[in-house]
């Protein structure tokens, strides 16, 4: 049976999407910063900037924050300032790969007081997420080597087990950890998390509230995501997603830029769980945290978030679209090209009128990213921020 139009309108109404402070700024690649005009400069105008998206896509009232890019003496006021502002600050990510003493490494450094001091950020970081009223610590690790015979797997994942151990120890009771993982980069023969599953088996170790976060973007080419993200949903593992597109690997283009079927694919394993009949799977389904995590590198970085955003959306509405009983009877009757008939089906359909309609339910127009484009706000930022940001 298809879906009613009125509930594939109200699951999109209440889809909540986070975006990240580090999208509001100029960011770069290895080789070069670039400016853009109106472009944040400090976390104040982070936070203005994630309001203003917030009133314009009526889906997005949390923003992450990443520790120290987002420093502050007094985070309750930041706080506050989000709440006059319209949002709430969301997940808290902890910055282990920007202090000279990281070189060799965080948690998996050889040196055990690298390693505490590896802890104790993380630790200020649950502190900062105690102030700001956030629920999430969200944590990446560079940490990994470039040649073979650099360190020892199996001590290095010693140290990071009892490292996370002692930060799981350290998370109050309504917090959860989120736990990332990349398979390359800075490193380049070895991540200590490489893969989903090293991320898993080290959050089943730690206890229910840790779990694993996909970054779309973090997996080599050609690498089946929406099967990881059915195989985490199974465990009730998946804690959250950074939203991000890639060409190659961890490219932090706009959402659904380069491969928006995939995130179709995604959001369907997605919708499929949150409609299970396994509480576990449901439970975590709902909890899912969709984070964005790109980096706008030459563009303008509010415009880059709403078509992000825009995405998100037009892929949840069409894997809405998904007859999922016929699906299933052609499954079982063996019918190949019937079940890719089906999925196909609601993939060239146009999603857009029933994200419109959402819109219109949420109060707000009915393409936020031409509003934004058509609206003073841009110029004004042009002419008020002045001065270069300092990079992140
Ligand atoms: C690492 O590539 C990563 O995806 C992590 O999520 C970091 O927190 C983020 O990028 C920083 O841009
Ligand atoms: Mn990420
Ligand atoms: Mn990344």
């Amino acid at each position: 049976m298809t879906r009613d139009q009125q509930e594939v309108v109200d699951r999109i109404v209440k889809l909540s999407i986070e975006t990240q402070s580090w999208g509001y700024v100029s960011t770069g690649t290895r080789f070069k910063v670039f400016d853009t005009p109106g472009t944040a400069r400090d976390v104040w105008e982070k936070i203005d900037d994630a309001a203003e998206v917030h009133q314009l896509t009526g889906v997005t009232p949390t923003v992450a924050l990443h520790i120290p890019w987002d420093a502050v003496d007094d985070y309750a006021a930041l706080a506050t300032y989000a709440q006059q502002r319209g949002v709430r600050i969301g997940s808290i990510s902890p910055n282990l790969f920007q202090e000279d003493n990281y070189r060799l490494g965080s948690l998996t450094h050889v040196d055990a007081s690298v390693r505490a001091q590896a802890i104790a950020h993380v630790a200020e970081c649950i502190a900062v997420a105690q102030s700001t009223g956030s629920r999430q610590i969200s944590l990446w690790l560079a940490d990994g080597t470039n040649y073979p015979g650099q360190g020892d797997f199996r001590r290095r994942r010693r140290w990071l087990e009892q490292g996370l151990a002692e930060i799981y120890g350290q998370l109050p009771s309504d917090m959860s950890l989120l736990l990332e993982y990349k398979f390359f980069e800075p490193a380049f023969y070895h991540t200590d998390i490489a893969d989903w599953g090293q991320s898993l088996l080290l959050c089943e170790s730690l206890g229910p509230r840790a779990r694993v976060l996909v970054d779309i973007g973090h997996h080599p080419l050609g690498t089946n995501i929406e099967h990881i993200v059915a195989t985490l949903l199974g465990r009730g593992r998946l804690g959250g997603f950074d939203l991000n597109s890639k060409k190659y690997g961890d490219d932090d283009l706009f959402v659904g830029a380069v491969n928006p079927h995939e995130l179709f694919l995604i959001c369907l394993e997605l919708i499929k769980a949150e409609d299970d009949t396994d509480p576990m799977v449901t439970g975590a389904a709902h909890e899912i945290l969709y984070k964005i995590d790109q980096c706008a590198m030459v563009e303008d970085k509010m415009s880059a978030m709403l078509r992000s955003i825009d995405a998100v959306q037009l892929a949840f509405a069409k894997a809405l679209l998904v007859d999922l009983d016929e699906l299933e009877r052609a499954q079982d009757d063996g019918d190949v090209v019937g079940c890719n008939q089906i999925l196909d089906d609601a993939y060239q359909t146009d999603g857009r009128p029933l994200v419109r309609q959402a819109r219109q339910r949420l109060g707000v127009l009915d393409s936020p990213l031409d509003a934004y484009r058509g609206s003073d706000s841009a110029r004004t930022r042009e002419r008020e921020r002045v001065g270069r940001a300092a990079g992140w």
